[in-house]
């Protein structure tokens, strides 16, 4: 059983540092194959933290859409095309299964030797001292590919009138046999969700594997469950002061490098404790990992806060996905982005190209609107930029600059100033 711990897409620093220490914890604690993933790029800060604490990167993936080699079955025997006939047919008796997939020499798939297409041969011939390639093999099964996702083969596999189906790689080599039962069985994948809950938000394909914890610190919009599960959620500015507090309640203390990536989540999520957001418990787990770590969480800010702003290392439409959020509420579907950026002359000087980037989406993902809101973590606020339903937009507090964007004075965060006005002038 595969266990992943996944951040939101479009990860930002906690939803990565927060996966990789939560997968640490939950390694030393007795759970098994968990490996932490990031659903998209890796950001540049990102980058920075696991050079800097000199750890292995977490690795990117795109989906965790279910496939047919997580459900295919590799113990099936496979006979060889060389194999004589009559060996083959043993082969075939021994396994107990109703048919087996044949290959050739170099791999690729011949078809599926069964007994009615033997039964056929024999009697034509009465000859079992040829080769199984040269026999009469069924080749008009249905043929999976390794990467197929099941839930598009899935029907046409069930109505199928055969239990076994091939499986083939890319390049046509036999790797296995999924039978029709593993349909029926649990897929053999669970996740963890850390820095979210809300399915929209989260790694492609989450729909298909069951969730068995959640680690988060945003407003609860999680589906429910089928089996109780581990929900860990408080009112904290960062989901790594959670993780903290866990190695904490589990007698444990993370090591050097762990206790920094932890840091960075704190410091990243809370703007250094500048944010609304932070709390006494952010800065009391953040002490205590500066011990474990041996640096300052303000020495790492200091070289964390420099590193370049999105807008300028991934051009516009990138940095604006970078940190997009989804949203569906009082019936209006919408993105709420977030860009920090430090120099609002570079925001001011691109403000056009930004606005119609904006625009561009709103159309490009049928929304009702959407707000892109830039934030100057130095100066404490933001200026925004909206597309789409103007009435929403009236109703926001918030007044034209002289750039064209909304000013929002002392806003920092979207989760606790920004999205609550939206849902105030939704509703
Ligand atoms: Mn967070």
């Amino acid at each position: 059983m595969k266990i992943y711990i996944c951040g939101h897409r479009n990860p930002d620093t906690d939803s990565i540092t927060s996966a990789y220490a939560l997968a640490d914890l939950r390694m030393r604690t007795g759970m098994e194959n968990v490996e932490p993933i990031c659903a998209g790029n890796l950001t540049p800060r990102a980058k920075w933290i696991f050079n800097h604490f000199n750890l292995p990167p977490i690795r990117t993936k795109r989906d965790i859409y279910l496939r047919v080699e997580h459900i295919m079955d590799e113990s099936v025997p496979m006979i060889d095309g060389e194999m004589k006939l009559e060996d083959a047919l043993k082969r075939l008796l021994e396994s107990g299964e109703s048919s087996l997939p044949v290959k050739a020499a170099d791999g690729t798939f011949l078809g599926m030797l069964s007994p009615a297409k033997l039964l056929d041969y024999f009697i034509a011939r009465g000859d079992l001292s040829i080769k199984t390639k040269d026999a009469n093999l069924h080749r008009c099964v249905q043929i999976l590919t390794d990467t197929d996702r099941v839930h598009d083969i899935k029907k046409a596999c069930l109505k199928n009138s055969h239990n076994h189906f091939p499986v083939v790689d890319k390049n046509g080599k036999l790797r296995g046999t999924l039978l029709k039962r593993a349909f029926a069985e649990e897929p053999p994948r669970r996740i963890i969700l850390v820095d979210h809950n809300e399915v929209d938000q989260g790694i492609p394909g989450l729909e298909e594997i069951p969730v068995v914890e959640v680690v988060d610190h945003h407003r609860i919009a999680f589906m429910p469950t089928k089996d109780p599960i581990r929900y860990t959620a408080d009112v904290v500015g960062s989901t790594c002061t959670l993780v903290a507090r866990m190695y904490r309640a589990a007698g444990e203390r993370p090591a050097k490098g762990i206790a920094g990536v932890l840091i960075c989540g704190i410091i990243a999520d809370t703007l250094m404790f500048q944010s609304p957001t932070t709390t006494e418990a952010d800065k009391t787990m953040c002490a205590w990992l500066e011990k474990l770590a041996g640096e300052s969480a303000a020495d790492i800010w200091a070289q964390l806060s420099e590193i370049d702003s999105p807008l300028k290392t991934m051009g516009v439409e990138a940095a604006i996905m970078s940190d997009a959020k989804r949203y569906h509420e009082g019936g209006k579907e919408f993105i709420v982005a977030q860009i920090e950026e430090t120099h609002m002359s570079f925001v001011h000087k691109h403000a056009q190209e930004l606005q119609a980037a904006v625009d561009q989406i709103v159309g490009a993902e049928k929304l009702d609107f959407m707000a892109l809101m830039v934030t100057d973590p130095v100066r404490g606020y933001s200026e925004m930029f909206f597309s789409g339903d103007k009435a929403v937009r009236h109703e926001l507090p918030y007044k034209r600059g002289e750039w064209g964007t909304l000013v929002m004075p002392g806003i920092l965060s979207r989760k606790k100033q920004l999205l609550p006005e939206i849902i105030s002038a939704i509703s």
